[in-house]
């Protein structure tokens, strides 16, 4: 007897819904890594959110550039760094759509700084997402503003060093200082518990970029197995013994 896909995957059993504007194409990313996880919070937020057709997202370089292939909402490729100006400019043209901006480190807090601080700072009535992982994932494992003091990179083998590559940079606190800012948020995806945070911290996000009351951060503290050269479970540990003590989980602002 031929089994069919329904009667492997019963209603009963099915621990694992699909966001229906997640689309079936395989995604690219590597087994463990965090942004599928934070790709579909995003998804079932704008859903719940009733805001299907009226969200833009706009993508970034590094890893998660092909988040516009899994999600089926409106999207904008920005250039390396740019994605909250371009959301800047399609907020201002189009209030009345959900805007966000999903980054990494290196796009988001190196050659992107700039036009983050200033998009916060302006208050510009838009979220960004920041996936900090504390490498550079795409392009190979090479160090970042947020790599640890001693961790090793492909640009630091003998671990990053102050003398030689300053401190590890924490935006979201820098972000949390500014007057424009009004949702500033670090959460994590390892375990439920804090997926369920992290997804309650988006939903806060959005509904704050719709409601006019400035902009919004969300950081998710996120592993790279392969860039840091561990299992998916190893990443985990030793983000929470080292990443979490640097930088700490919960709410740093809430205007409300
Ligand atoms: C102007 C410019 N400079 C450099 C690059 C090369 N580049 C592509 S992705 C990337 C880093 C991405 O790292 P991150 O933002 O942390 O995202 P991740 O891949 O870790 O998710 C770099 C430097 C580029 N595409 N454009």
């Amino acid at each position: 007897m031929t089994m069919t896909k329904e009667d492997i995957i019963k209603p009963e059993n099915l621990v694992y819904k699909k966001p229906k504007l997640m689309n079936d194409k395989p995604m690219h990313y590597c087994p463990g890594c965090s942004h599928g996880v934070v790709h579909k919070l995003v998804a079932e937020v704008i859903e719940e959110m009733g805001m299907e057709d009226k969200t833009v997202g706009i993508s970034p370089v590094g890893c998660a550039v092909f988040i516009y292939n899994y999600i089926d909402i409106d999207w904008q490729e920005a250039a390396h760094g740019r994605a909250p100006a371009v959301a800047t400019a399609i907020k201002r043209l189009w209030p009345d759509k959900l805007v966000f901006t999903y980054q990494g480190d290196g796009d988001l807090a190196c050659i992107g700084t700039a036009e983050t601080i200033h998009a916060l700072n302006r208050g510009e009535n838009i979220t960004i997402i920041f996936i900090n992982n504390a490498i550079y994932g795409m392009t190979g494992g090479q160090m970042a503003p947020t790599t640890l003091v001693g961790m090793k990179t492909a640009t630091s083998p003998y671990g990053r060093d102050v003398k030689l590559h300053g401190y590890p940079l924490k935006m979201t606190e820098i972000a949390a200082t500014l007057e424009g800012t009004a949702y500033v948020t670090r959460q994590s995806v390892q375990t439920t518990a804090a997926i369920r945070k992290t997804k309650k911290a988006i939903r806060k996000a959005f509904e704050n970029s719709m409601n006019g009351k400035g902009s919004n951060l969300v950081e998710v503290v996120s592993t790279c197995n392969s860039g840091w050269k561990m299992s998916p479970e190893a990443s985990n540990k030793w983000m929470e013994e080292h990443m979490f003590p640097y930088y700490p989980l919960g709410d740093l602002k809430d205007k409300e």
